[in-house]
């Protein structure tokens, strides 16, 4: 047997191993486990600083893309290394065909890459799509981890055996018929492997967040409570947890006297707050309607962090949802009577795509505080960071105030003519958790300032709707600018020193043309 032939035997049965162990994670992945295609993406993400992150975003077309692009190069580099150590593995063979131990396979192909695996990926192992506790979800991860490289390896192994049947002994026939038809076999089970891991893959991309991630909520539906349906969504994950309350829990640790674990039941036995919180995502831009408000039902994080008694030295609190994603709020922000643990919105309990069953609610933060599927706490000095700190965001979190005009539409048209009445503007404002007091707007580009009238406030944590009605007396294109006064009289600004990656600060503006 020629090497060519025999390094051409293990790069089959290593390609076809490969696509084993690949359906191997996408069935894990289906029931809620932890698997390299996701989470190798929530590991280098953190190493993307801003600047590079948003640019590639924008390259491949946004961030369900940038997503696609995670996993689908995860499987493709899988497979890649599987053809190519199936070929290493058929060259050893070949070398010294006797080797073929499985004390020796196990080590390269199972223990090694289960070692290397755990070292690599250790911060984010701890995920579970059920929402199991972060230690439990990472042995799980790395049994189903385990369980896939042994699904590789014994394929790799049995379908090379299956190749080289006789061959590397006998020596004398070269490429047969036989080797052929047993090559026709294995491929077609890798075809047969390969149907199902698409038929498991189309599952998962139903059940993924590409349908809702970057919802904004804008324009002429804005109302005082955004029903939970059209409330804007931002995620990380490329399929989000459905967590099973049976099997979560919230655990409080950390730099506290007391650590702590808490059921689902547990938590609803203190007494629950309601209370109307905006949130806006850092990334939203000046027009954009990555902004939603809503009733948040929950209690306190204070009346958890006060049983823990938390020590002299702790500064920070960082919250870990179920997916890996962590962020941190000052301690002083956690023992703020507003900051909640949410279980209900507006009503019902949380959606699963808003946190279910228990999420962070850090009025006046960005969106990134308000962490989802909550599942620890854990109390820390002042240097840790969390997922988009890491990746550099910030370094303020705190929102600045912020409005926008939703109706008219920015380039509308209107004739002076067919006009019956004034023209209504509307839209919202928001001053993070210092409330709104004045709103005004200009039609001249920011020349002179006109007050509009606030119709509806939903107190201090949250937006205030305005409205005016506008009659303009002559034709021509008329700039509209909005900017609010928060609730402690500081007028809305552009903040040149604000750092990039900090939210941006400014004025929305829109362009509307009025003919005769
Ligand atoms: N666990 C977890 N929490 C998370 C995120 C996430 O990906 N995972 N995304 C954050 C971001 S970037 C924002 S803007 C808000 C969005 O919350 P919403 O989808 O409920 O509007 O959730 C934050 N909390
Ligand atoms: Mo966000």
């Amino acid at each position: 047997m020629s090497r060519t032939k025999v390094i051409a035997a293990g790069l089959l049965a290593g390609f076809i191993a490969a696509i084993a162990m690949t359906v191997m994670m996408l069935l894990l992945a289906y029931f809620g486990v932890a698997t390299p295609l996701v989470i190798i993406g929530d590991r280098l993400s953190v190493f993307i600083p801003p600047g590079p992150f948003l640019s590639l975003m924008g390259k491949v077309g946004g961030y369900n893309h940038l997503k696609q692009l995670g996993v689908g190069s995860t499987i493709a580099g899988q497979l890649l290394v599987g053809g190519i150590g199936g070929a290493i593995f058929g060259l050893l063979m070949w070398r010294n065909p006797t080797e073929s131990s499985t004390i020796w396979t196990m080590s390269i192909f199972v223990i090694l890459p289960i070692v290397a695996f755990a070292v690599a990926l250790w911060p984010v192992l701890g995920a579970s799509y059920i929402g199991l506790p972060i230690d439990a979800a990472r042995l799980v991860t790395l049994v189903g981890f385990a369980f896939c490289v042994f699904v590789f390896e014994r394929m790799l192994v049995g379908g090379f055996q299956f190749l080289m049947r006789q061959k590397i002994a006998s020596e004398d026939r070269e490429f047969t018929p036989a080797i052929a038809r047993r090559a026709f076999v294995l491929a077609a089970i890798g075809v047969a492997l390969a149907g199902g891991g698409v038929a498991l893959a189309r599952k998962l991309y139903r059940a993924a967040t590409f349908s809702y991630d970057g919802t904004q909520y804008k324009g002429r539906i804005v109302q005082p409570i955004t029903p939970n349906d059209l409330f804007y969504c931002v995620t990380k994950n490329v399929v989000d947890p459905h967590v099973n309350a049976d099997l979560w829990h919230l655990e409080v640790l950390g730099l506290v006297q007391n650590r702590a674990e808490w059921r689902f039941q547990d938590l609803k036995g203190f007494p629950p707050v309601e209370q109307e919180t905006t949130l806006m995502c850092i990334s939203n831009g000046l027009d954009a309607g990555l902004i939603s408000n809503a009733i948040w039902k929950g209690i306190p994080l204070r009346d958890l962090l006060d049983q823990a008694a938390p020590l002299s030295n702790a500064a920070r609190v960082r919250l870990y949802g179920v997916d890996n994603y962590t962020d941190t709020i000052p301690l002083e922000k956690a023992m703020d009577p507003t900051t909640l643990l949410a279980y209900e919105m507006n009503g019902v309990s949380l959606p699963h795509r808003h946190g279910y069953p228990l999420r962070a609610i850090v009025p006046g933060y960005f969106g990134e505080k308000h962490v989802k599927w909550l599942t620890r706490i854990e109390l820390t000095t002042a240097d840790a960071k969390g997922f988009y700190e890491t990746q550099g965001w910030g370094p303020a979190f705190m929102t600045p105030t912020r409005s926008r005009i939703d109706v008219p539409d920015h380039e509308s048209w209107f004739s002076l003519n067919k006009l019956n009445g004034a023209i209504e503007v509307k839209g919202m404002a928001y001053g993070g958790d210092r409330g709104i007091s004045r709103v005004e707007l200009s039609f001249d580009d920011g020349k002179s300032w006109l007050d509009a009238e606030i119709y509806y406030t939903g107190g201090d944590l949250a937006w205030s709707l305005w409205k005016t009605a506008w009659m303009p007396d002559a034709a021509g294109d008329y700039i509209l600018v909005v900017r609010a006064t928060d609730g402690e009289g500081d007028v809305q600004e552009w903040e040149e020193d604000r750092g990039w990656f900090s939210g941006v600060t400014g004025f929305h503006k829109i362009g509307v043309h009025l003919t005769v």
